[in-house]
């Protein structure tokens, strides 16, 4: 049986790709089950619901050595909390690459906008059969990842698969169905401050030493910055509790494709300030066209601490 896992704090993406590679392994007589590493983000739940779709359990730990495969992820810091315990037998991903294996598996690792664009493409390509509804994830994915294409990780494959796609799928107005997976995800109501922060978020080894970076993609920023001083409050707990460098959450503005970056404190602005050229509007770091974690933020600071 293997467990496919997608990351911590999971996203639309991470969730869609598990869920629907199941589906894959499954048709070709292998047995395996999607979990999810935590609660779904708003975005990911009016997606279900629109498409009728069940929620994968939840999974914190898994028995010593169950087969795993690691979708959407490929760092030990985002994934299940017992990783070094388990047998990985396969990565999905198109992340950076960070883990080291003890034994030769399988890897797919490409430079496309989403995972659910790499599971898009295994379909085609072994001429699997994909269903309404699982077309209507995988589109999900991609657009939850790339913005609708608006991330600067969006290429012509995740286009042309998108459209593709929709030939099963059939999902009227792409666009419109775009703003509404943005704005239930924006639509974050009395959210506990903690939750805010970790909504999506990862830790990142830069230096030797431990970074979380948290992102709030959303229609509406104001709801961030309204609560400027919660969060960068908790986001000081969480450096000392977590025992990290530093924390960063940055507010990203999906349909003007700008960024608001709050910091745990006086260092990590000065830092942040300098990888990224940003304007201190009160402690709130601004900087216009920096929406990807993945392709923007992570490498400068990569850059940054190789210096
Ligand atoms: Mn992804």
């Amino acid at each position: 049986m293997r467990h496919i896992i997608g990351h911590l704090n999971p996203d639309t993406d991470t969730i869609a790709s598990a869920i629907v590679y199941e589906d894959f392994l499954t048709q070709k007589g292998v047995e395996a089950k999607a979990y999810a590493l935590g609660h779904l983000n708003n975005e990911t739940k009016f997606i279900f619901e629109k498409f009728k779709v069940i929620a994968p359990d939840h999974v914190h730990e898994l028995p010593k050595d169950s087969e795993i495969i690691l979708l959407d992820h490929n760092e030990e810091g985002q994934s299940i909390s017992n990783l070094k315990d388990l047998d990985i037998v396969e990565i999905i991903d198109h992340h950076k690459v960070k883990i080291e294996t003890d034994k030769p598996i399988s890897i797919y690792i490409e430079p496309l906008g989403s995972s659910c664009s790499i599971i898009a493409k295994k379909y085609f390509e072994n001429g699997a059969e994909l269903s309404k509804t699982n077309a209507s994830l995988l589109i999900a994915g991609i657009i939850s990842d790339t913005l609708f294409f608006r991330s600067p990780t969006t290429t012509q494959t995740d286009r042309d698969l998108v459209e593709k796609l929709n030939e099963i799928a059939q999902i009227e107005d792409l666009e419109k169905f775009s703003l509404e997976m943005f704005s239930a995800k924006s639509d974050l109501g009395d959210m506990p401050i903690e939750e805010v922060v970790k909504l999506d978020y990862k830790i990142f080894e830069f230096g030797g030493e431990n970074y979380g970076l948290g992102v709030m993609e959303t229609t509406s920023k104001d709801y961030g910055l309204n609560r400027k001083e919660e969060l960068v409050e908790k986001m000081k707990e969480i450096k000392g509790k977590d025992g990290l460098a530093g924390v960063f959450f940055s507010i990203i503005d999906i349909l003007e494709e700008k960024s608001y970056t709050l910091t745990s404190g006086d260092e990590e602005t000065e830092m942040f300030s300098k990888i990224f050229d940003a304007e201190n509007q009160e402690g709130v770091l601004f900087v216009d066209n920096l929406i990807s974690r993945k392709k923007q933020i992570v490498p400068k600071f990569e850059e940054y601490f190789k210096k």
